[in-house]
């Protein structure tokens, strides 16, 4: 065994003793470990002063009850979180996830991710995540907002405009957003830009609802590029069909790629013929309006497959894009997708793909992006939403998106620039890794040990 893999283990040894039962912390932390222990060999200061076991450490954790009435009038209780992981380049930020699976291993490990992430954005953003472990499935639109508001009754003792700044993650969209604002601005009385993600009408910015999927695929453009290749005339696979998975299909259309399928925690569709415009159109309203199914994709365009209790990664195609949820892409999809020829695979979702999957893209030097770098375009254009905020100003669609497409190509460049292996194949991970490391860790060398 190698000297690294002696120190990878002992470091994983010990994260592991201090959370035992969070198998996606540890799974995030092993991954950037892998990366940063022999990174550090060459850059001691950060071993010497111990920066990347600090940044293990959340700088705070909040966890907190949730009551709220339901349309029955039984008496329910969720539970709150808020992970303040990292401030040390700017105020915490990063989503808040509203799924039945939330809890202390999900959220910690997304703030981790979102640390580097937000290290990579260009933009002053610490990391952190949030959110519950409510079930916003099948509940009124009455139960939805209560819910929200009792969140931030809690919520709103420990965010603030420069202090940590919330957003939108799964089960959390504008609407969400809406009534969480209005409960802050209520309860506080103060007019302030403590949330992204908001409607424009209020202090929301342009592209910022949009901002995750088109991010995702301006990466994938720019890693196609460096490899003299293009977007146009590819056949790509989108899993998910929320907020990422919706506008990676709408930027893709205005590339000239195909996208052919789209997916639930139901299933997924298989479209031959592509998901073009008008059909993006019936899936938003599906998803977004009526809170439907993607198996409904199917009654409306009979020539579409919908396999139940599935994952697209068996269909032929060039490209990739999982937009859904954390390890949704194992071995044997990775195995699938190489048989079938795919040359790349862009994440949208945070941490989609297995350890042993990413592992196989790696051997098989196929082009392959971690979300903490091709999904950055949604944190980002939250920071450009705050920036408007402070300057009470709202910046066109043009000049937000301008700034969005210079991000994703700074972090791209950021990747390559760490990443490049003697044989030219640029490890993005590693790339990611080492550059979020090193923005957020020359900070907290300055800083001392807080
Ligand atoms: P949404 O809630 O809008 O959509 C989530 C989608 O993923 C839905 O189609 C949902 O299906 C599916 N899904 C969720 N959980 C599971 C599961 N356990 N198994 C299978 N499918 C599942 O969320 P977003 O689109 O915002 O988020 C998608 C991913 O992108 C997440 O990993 C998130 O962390 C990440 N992300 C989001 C950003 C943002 O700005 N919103 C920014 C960067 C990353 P169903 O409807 O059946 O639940
Ligand atoms: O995972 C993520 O980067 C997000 N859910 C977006 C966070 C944000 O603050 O915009």
């Amino acid at each position: 065994m190698s000297n690294h893999q002696k120190e990878i283990n002992s470091f994983m040894d010990l994260v592991t003793a201090k959370s035992p039962h969070e198998p996606e912390f540890l799974q995030a932390v092993k991954e950037v470990a892998e990366t940063i222990i022999p990174y550090m060999e060459e850059h001691v200061k950060y071993k010497k002063y111990n920066i990347l076991e600090r940044m293990c450490e959340p700088e705070r954790a909040i966890t907190f009850r949730v009551p709220w009435i339901d349309d029955k009038g039984n008496y329910r209780i969720n539970r709150g979180f808020r992970i303040q992981m990292n401030s040390a380049i700017g105020p915490y930020k990063g989503g808040l996830r509203f799924h039945p699976s939330v809890n202390l291993s999900i959220l910690k490990f997304l703030a981790f991710e979102q640390v580097f992430k937000n290290g990579l954005t260009t933009l002053p953003l610490g990391g952190g995540k949030g959110g519950s472990d409510f079930d916003p499935k099948g509940k009124s639109e009455r139960e939805i907002m209560m819910f929200c508001q009792s969140f931030m009754t809690e919520l709103r003792k420990h965010i603030g405009a420069s202090v940590d700044v919330p957003a939108g993650d799964i089960g959390v969209g504008g609407k969400e957003i809406g009534y969480l604002f209005g409960q802050y601005k209520r309860i506080t009385g103060e007019y302030r830009g403590v949330l992204t993600g908001k409607g424009i009408e209020y202090g929301g910015s342009l592209v910022r609802t949009e901002a995750t999927g088109y991010g995702v695929v301006y990466f994938s453009k720019e890693v196609l590029n460096r490899n003299n290749d293009e977007l146009k005339g590819k056949i790509c696979l989108v899993s998910g069909s929320g907020n990422v998975a919706q506008y990676t299909v709408e930027k893709l259309l205005d590339f000239d790629a195909k996208a052919i399928t789209l997916s639930d925690s139901g299933g997924f569709i298989y479209d031959p013929e592509g998901i073009d415009r008008e059909k993006l159109e019936f899936v938003k309203e599906l998803k977004n309006k009526r809170r439907g199914r993607m198996s409904e994709y199917v009654e409306k365009y009979p020539s579409a497959e919908y396999h139940a209790g599935k994952t697209p990664w068996g269909v032929k195609a060039d490209f990739a894009y999982p937009c859904a949820t954390q390890n949704e892409l194992n071995l044997e999809d990775a195995k699938e997708l190489v048989k079938n020829g795919a040359k790349g695979v862009f994440e949208g979702a945070n941490m989609p793909t297995t350890p042993d999957a990413v592992e196989y893209f790696r051997e098989k030097k196929i082009l392959y992006s971690p979300g903490k770098a091709s999904n950055a375009g949604g944190v980002a254009t939250s920071g450009l939403e705050m920036a408007q905020n402070s300057q009470r100003l709202h910046w066109s669609r043009d000049e937000v998106d301008n700034k969005l497409k210079q991000i994703m190509t700074q972090i791209h460049d950021n990747c390559v620039r760490h990443g490049k292996e003697s044989d030219g194949y640029i490890d993005y991970v590693k790339g990611a890794n080492i550059a979020g490391f090193v923005k957020v860790g020359d900070a907290m060398l300055d800083q001392g040990h807080v």
